[in-house]
């Protein structure tokens, strides 16, 4: 019987994995926080949510966001209306304190299905954490 012993970096990318997927897991909703949605990537998962909530069209809104993960160096957040390939016109200013952030200056201005993206970089890498809503 021919075994096969897992081992050396095989083993270690497994424990990784797993080890990433528990720590996502285990990303509680930030303390305080009556509601808000989690986008769970490989790196990082984040937790966030529109004030005031829900959002509406052409209106002004921030969001706020708090990040499981590694270190960050830098957060963009940025609003993209996939199926007209457009974005919003405006540029969002994102304050970051450790891994919790908010982005003030967001505006939906068409209604339909809108892509929440946080742009997360640090040390450990990069990555596009995409959060689906829709203004009401
Ligand atoms: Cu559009």
């Amino acid at each position: 019987m021919a075994r096969r012993r897992l081992g050396g970096p095989a083993l270690a990318a497994a424990l990784a994995l797993v080890l990433a997927a528990g720590e996502a897991s285990a990303c509680a909703r930030p303390e305080g926080w009556p509601d808000g949605a989690a986008i769970a990537g490989k790196l990082w998962t984040a937790w966030w949510r529109p004030e005031p909530a829900p959002i509406a069209v052409g209106a002004h809104f921030s969001v706020r966001f708090h990040l499981c993960g590694p270190p960050v160096g830098r957060v963009g957040v940025r609003g993209w209306m996939p199926d007209h390939r457009h974005g919003m016109n405006y540029r969002p200013e994102v304050t970051l304190n450790g891994l919790s952030g908010t982005a003030e200056g967001l505006l939906f201005h068409m209604p339909g299905r809108w892509q929440l993206i946080l742009d997360v970089r640090g040390a450990a890498g990069r990555e596009k954490l995409v959060a689906e809503t829709a203004p009401e």
